[in-house]
């Protein structure tokens, strides 16, 4: 009380809210005015930011609190009365006429979505120490996720809108979602590459604020251990990108100008956009609201499952379960063995691989309701089975893909289901977790990363009609993956399947130990014979057919040893670096047509 003079009127009220909220431990042994008086307002600055970006402001956020860490310390299931069944979505195979139509429409569509990327994580359990958006994707060019994330958004809008970009009728925005722990490198990496090539006013960072922990189970406030001025706080997760859209004004600007959907991604798969124009085309031929990209899912794997859940009072939704709750829930309504594989070898629920397109009139009407606020959850680490008291602070968590959860039943909420190799290749583990990682399931590893890139280029020119090697098996960092020619190729050679059958013809081969980089645009591959490396380059008006035999000593990929401080991070995370002993490489300058043919 005695301190409350030294505060400004805002600011005071803030401070009766606590108290009246039970959080006066936060003032207590508080020296009188005048001494610590700049900590405390700024105490009161913190508490004002944690109530202004939280939907509902502080009140609510314990409020919810007090009720969520009730619920968990009685146990009650988050799923009770609920039964899981597995949902019935589009099942699309790479490259069927199916999948072509689908992957027309959606390129269609792109010139009337925003991409949004979720990137405040900093990946803890990559244990690496930069942001990930900058990890390269892959080592043959060393191209990063947000370069190529850039890249694939400006060609599929060119391609949507059938003209050269800067003509398009608008500029597709792109938002990236940031957190104290990546705002200030993700800026610097898009600034320092002149935005890969994207306009700065098409690029908005949207910096997500961490929410308040919590002490124990009254929902007290904790204290920062290294500051008695401070409130300690954690990251609140991606659901928070919800709210950010709606709350800076985004979302409204966008449905506004007529846009159609909103397309959400997150930091570290290099795969993400094979899927994408065929998920959209989906998404608009059957008018989905919320369209949920996924992969067959091995039982275990650290991926949500997509299921149906049913309540015996008529409830039901079409939702992910996230991993570490699938099995308790299968468990708990009749299915013995959990979280299991069937005859197919996958677990039957699909793998939410958090790839969301949502289409933007029924999601602005929905969080002009909710404020963008997510169905949250509670995780505390109890210090004994009585359950009063935690190993350590926790706090209120939200995931993106919840959403759906607030949604009427007469949403049109369904899933699009695209082949394993092609759409998902995170990077999740550390070397050390991903070779613990039970063998058959994936490692979502920097390792595994990278030669999925491989797998899925080397099996996309195959469907084109390319002879490609079958691959090798190799162990970097105790993993054991299946290596195959290195193709690589820039988004504006081909954004889709079509793209690709283009552009290849005739009889080509390409052995295992090859690389192929193709960087230009109208590089045309036709009786190609490659046994080594070709690295190809072109102006966007030159095109260039290549053919004949190319047969050199290429680029080999070598082990290194993860523990050798000599060599990168980036490197050793991966386990192998690829060793550029020869190649043949050609870039044309001058517009026309050219031809290669060694
Ligand atoms: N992220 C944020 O932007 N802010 C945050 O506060 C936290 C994360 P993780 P997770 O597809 O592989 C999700 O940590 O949460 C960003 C799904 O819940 O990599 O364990 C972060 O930068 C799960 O169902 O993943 O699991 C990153 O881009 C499954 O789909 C993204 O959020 C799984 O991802 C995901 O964060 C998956």
């Amino acid at each position: 009380q005695k301190n409350l003079s030294i505060f400004y009127p805002d600011q005071a009220e803030l401070a009766k809210m606590l108290l009246e909220r039970g959080q006066s431990h936060l003032f207590e042994d508080w020296p009188d005015a005048g001494v610590d008086d700049d900590e405390k307002k700024a105490l009161l600055g913190q508490v004002a930011l944690l109530n202004s970006s939280y939907p509902g402001g502080l009140a609510s956020y314990i409020k919810t609190a007090r009720e969520l860490l009730a619920d968990s310390k009685a146990g009650k299931n988050p799923f009770d009365g609920f039964i899981p069944s597995v949902p019935s979505g589009e099942v699309l195979t790479f490259g069927d006429d199916n999948f072509i139509k689908y992957e027309e429409a959606g390129v269609r569509q792109v010139q009337n979505a925003a991409f949004v990327l979720v990137a405040g994580g900093l990946g803890e359990r990559l244990g690496y120490n930069g942001i990930k958006v900058a990890l390269p994707m892959e080592t043959t060019t060393g191209t990063c996720f947000l370069q190529h994330y850039i890249e694939s958004i400006l060609c599929l809008s060119e391609a949507s809108c059938g003209q050269a970009q800067g003509q398009c009728r608008r500029d597709v925005p792109f938002v990236i979602m940031t957190s104290d722990d990546t705002h200030a490198r993700t800026l610097q990496l898009l600034e320092s590459n002149a935005y890969f090539g994207m306009k700065s006013t098409q690029v908005k960072l949207l910096k997500q604020e961490k929410v308040a922990c919590l002490a124990d189970n009254d929902a007290r406030l904790a204290i920062d251990p290294k500051n008695k001025y401070r409130i300690q706080t954690k990251p609140h997760g991606h659901g928070d990108v919800h709210s950010l859209l709606y709350s800076s004004g985004l979302l409204r600007e966008w449905k506004d100008a007529g846009l159609r959907w909103v397309v959400f991604f997150q930091d570290t798969n290099g795969l993400l956009f094979k899927a994408i124009p065929a998920a959209l085309g989906v998404s608009a031929t059957k008018e989905y609201h919320v369209n949920s990209l996924s992969v067959p899912r091995k039982a275990k794997e650290a991926i949500g499952g997509i299921t149906r859940l049913t309540h015996a009072d008529g409830r039901e939704m079409v939702i992910n379960v996230e991993y570490n709750q699938l099995d308790p829930l299968l468990r708990a309504t009749g299915h013995p063995d959990g979280d299991a594989n069937c005859e197919t070898g996958y677990s039957p629920y699909p793998g939410n691989i958090n790839q969301l397109i949502l289409e933007v009139g029924p999601y602005m009407d929905e969080l002009s309701k909710t404020g963008g606020a997510i169905k949250e959850f509670v995780n505390p680490k109890y210090k004994d089975s009585t359950k009063t008291a935690f190993k350590s602070s926790t706090r209120l968590e939200c995931m993106m893909q919840d959403y759906p959860k607030t949604l009427p039943p007469s949403a049109r909420v369904g899933f699009t289901v695209t082949d394993p190799w092609l759409a998902y290749a995170p990077v999740k583990n550390n070397p050390d977790d991903a070779a613990k990682v039970p063998k058959g399931n994936p490692y979502h590893s920097a390792t595994s990363g990278e030669t999925s890139i491989y797998r899925s280029n080397s099996m996309t020119l195959r469907k084109a009609g390319v002879k490609i090697d079958d691959p090798v098996l190799q162990v970097f960092n105790g993993q054991e993956v299946e290596v195959w020619s290195r193709v690589v190729w820039k988004p504006k050679w081909a954004v889709t399947f079509a793209d690709v059958k283009r552009k290849v013809s005739g009889s080509s081969s390409i052995s295992q130990k090859s690389t192929l980089v193709i960087k230009g645009r109208n590089i045309l591959i036709e009786d190609l014979s490659l046994d080594g490396t070709l690295v190809i380059d072109s102006v966007d008006d030159a095109e260039v057919k290549v053919g004949g035999s190319v047969q050199n000593n290429g680029w080999k990929i070598e082990s290194v040893d993860k523990d050798s401080t000599a060599l990168p991070e980036e490197v050793r995370i991966r386990g192998f670096k690829i060793n550029k002993v020869e190649q043949l490489e050609k870039s044309y300058s001058e517009p026309g047509k050219h031809s290669l043919k060694p």
